[in-house]
């Protein structure tokens, strides 16, 4: 199966316990994540559990279910690392309650910026009460910074709210950015079981790369080789795995016991594990402490857990809603990449009280108090020139001009002229001709999914050619600016990978062909117009007649120049219009003039077909208006004798 042209996301669900999220998944997606018998006997989830979820406009989601028990916070978190955006569910009976405050947070550190409230269970209160709760969700959302968030009222019992949840939640991941699936592999392992006749499977999501069968990957830490046997996304079996979809992997020759949760699968010579990182660490506000030098936290990276200690390079402490470089030393090592986002729980009672980017994920150790060292660190964050210009530009989705991606990563000057003119030099920006810097990764991100919507409306509309840029551009994002949608299209064009007529695109060098089925009900159509001469059927006429949608098969004849395409409700026979048009030339030897009734009569029609026909003759260039009358046009002077 090839890839299909729509979107991947991640959604995770987040909150407090018992306050309606499996039920919800459940609502939107027919899906019961609950599968363990201790979950079903108890009612309460523990550990995660997945779904699919198809959004309007598009978006092929994966569904990751927490659970809210403080005690699996643990698990929350594995689940939580690598999600696009979160479905915080509060319970209207409720309101907010500690798991939805530490859930957010977690959230929040690492980085979730998109998402909805859904207020479950309004069936069980009362109208006023649901008012007095929205409000009070929305004071709350406001002061943590979400305040942009959708607060969505549902019900999981009667099915309220449903259709508003789905559109909000297509609406928090409308403008996503896609991630890199050019970069190599990498999957946080969250799962990991045998399947009888594939041996070992695993689950996660795709961070960031494509895993296709035959693929050699290595399991890390323990550096094990392995060879991808099989790939499924959302229970199918696919060619290929893309960055941001929930993918599982059957993989050659390995135990069950070398890939557990919180390993991760690697393109070979990438990522190696290491026990001491460099990074920038935020505290909490709501932390119930300061975070003291060499405390004792549990790191969440990917889906891992793994014990340490923070090395503070920056003072003794960090005091809630501060933040300082430190180096963490762990007790087993991390596999973490730079810019990765964690979390750090307390020791005990565990509980998230700050979290960070890694700067350095191999850093040697670190002294306190070494000016040197601070510098360094400090470097490595904030990177070259060309790194930070290229970071900036990075976050433009649509470029933007030279000065504003200078401002952005804090450049000015020679340096900011030097770094953009190295990184157009090296390939790795472009300018387009109206000045627009984006970055090469950008670009060819658009032209990938370009070639994927034509594909997928080339197989969805197998009777026409391809598809118009126009329509093309709006399923890029209506806020695509042209001069970014123009270089996308004539990259395309200038690989052969895409052709063009007129203003009509199709994906790859093969014309059209058509299945027999299909070609017998062009074949019919064409049969049909052809008998109705100068008066043909309409459409509807047509599609009465012969049983099916016969739309496509009059434009297919259109494009094929076999058919006119005189107004949307009259098709005509190319041989039928010859003929109008040798009628003509006939008529204008011996007349001057033409009316309407002359045309009528001379062709036996009615006024439904000759209204139109004469429309077009004039647009076409054979006839002209003069008056009420018509003389002969552009294309039939050299011909008249009047
Ligand atoms: N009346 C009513 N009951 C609901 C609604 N949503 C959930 N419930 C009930 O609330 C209880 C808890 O729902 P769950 O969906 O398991 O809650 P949860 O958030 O997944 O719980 P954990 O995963 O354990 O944190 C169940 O008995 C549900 O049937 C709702 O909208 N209305
Ligand atoms: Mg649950």
């Amino acid at each position: 199966m090839e890839p299909a042209a729509h979107r991947f996301a991640i959604l995770g669900t987040a909150g407090h316990i018992d306050h309606g999220k499996t039920a919800l998944v459940r609502l939107l997606t027919g899906t019961d994540t609950d599968r363990l018998k201790e979950e079903k006997a108890r009612g309460i989830s523990i550990d995660l559990g997945f779904a699919h979820l198809d959004l309007p406009g598009g978006i092929s989601c994966g569904v990751v279910d927490v659970p809210g028990h403080e005690r699996f916070v643990k698990n929350m978190l594995a689940g939580a690392c690598g999600v696009d955006a979160m479905l915080l569910v509060i319970a209207a009976d409720e309101g907010v309650m500690p798991q939805t405050r530490e859930h957010l947070d977690i959230l929040d550190l690492l980085g979730v910026k998109r998402g909805v409230v859904a207020l479950t269970k309004i069936d069980m209160v009362e109208e006023e009460w649901l008012e007095l709760v929205t409000e009070s969700v929305k004071e709350y959302l406001d002061a943590r910074g979400f305040g942009d968030f959708p607060v969505v009222p549902v019900s999981s019992k009667t099915g309220e709210g449903r259709e508003a949840v789905l559109t909000a939640l297509a609406g928090a991941l409308a403008e996503l950015e896609e991630r890199p699936a050019s970069r190599a592999a990498r999957l946080p392992v969250d799962r990991a079981f045998t399947v009888e006749g594939f041996g070992t499977v695993v689950t996660g999501t795709l961070w960031q790369g494509t895993i296709r069968p035959g693929d050699r990957l290595v399991v890390e830490p323990g550096h094990v080789e392995t060879r991808v046997r099989n790939v499924e996304v959302h229970g199918e079996h696919v060619a290929e795995a893309r960055a941001g979809q929930r993918t599982a992997v059957a993989l050659a020759g390995l135990a069950r016991d070398a890939v557990p949760r919180g390993t991760w699968l690697l393109a070979p010579d990438t990522l190696r594990p290491a026990s001491m990182i460099d990074v920038r660490l935020r505290v909490l506000r709501d932390a119930p402490k300061e975070l003291r030098h060499r405390q004792r936290v549990r790191f969440h990276l990917g889906a891992s857990e793994i014990l340490g200690r923070v090395v503070l390079l920056e003072g003794d402490r960090i005091e809630p809603g501060g933040e300082g470089l430190a180096q963490i030393r762990l007790e087993e090592p991390a596999v973490a990449d730079r810019g990765d986002r964690f979390v750090l729980r307390s020791y005990s009672p565990a509980r998230a009280i700050a979290g960070g980017t890694a700067i350095l994920p191999d850093a040697p150790k670190r002294r306190r108090g070494h000016g040197k060292a601070l510098e360094e660190i400090r470097r490595e964050e904030s990177g070259s020139p060309e790194d930070r210009f290229l970071a900036a530009l990075g976050e433009m989705p649509h470029g933007a001009g030279a000065a504003e991606v200078a401002r952005a990563a804090g450049l000015a000057g020679a340096e900011a002229s030097e770094a953009e003119a190295r990184l157009i030099e090296g390939g790795t920006a472009v300018r387009l001709p109206d000045g627009t810097l984006v970055t090469s990764e950008r670009l060819a991100g658009l032209s990938r999914r370009a070639e994927e919507v034509l594909e997928e409306l080339q197989r969805a509309n197998p009777l026409r050619w391809g598809t118009s840029r126009g329509e093309l551009k709006s399923r890029l994002g209506a806020k695509l600016p042209a001069a970014l949608f123009e270089q996308v299209t004539a990259d395309l064009l200038a690989a052969g990978r895409v052709r063009q007529r007129e203003d009509v695109l199709r994906r790859g060098r093969e014309e059209m062909a058509l299945s027999p089925e299909l070609q017998a009900r062009v074949d019919g159509v064409a049969r049909e117009i052809e008998a109705g001469g100068v008066t043909p059927p309409t459409p509807k006429e047509l599609q009465t007649r012969l049983g099916f949608n016969v739309l496509d098969a009059l434009e297919h004849l259109t494009f094929r120049g076999e058919a006119v395409k005189v107004t949307p409700e009259l098709f005509m026979s190319r041989g039928a219009v010859q003929r109008v048009v040798a009628w003509l030339e006939t008529f204008f030897q011996d007349h001057r003039e033409l009316s309407m009734a002359d045309l009528r009569g001379g062709l036996g029609m009615s006024r439904k077909y000759s209204v139109p026909l004469l429309e077009h003759l004039d647009r076409q260039g054979w006839t002209r208006r003069s008056g009420d009358v018509r003389i002969p046009g552009r294309r039939l002077e050299g011909d008249s004798r009047s």
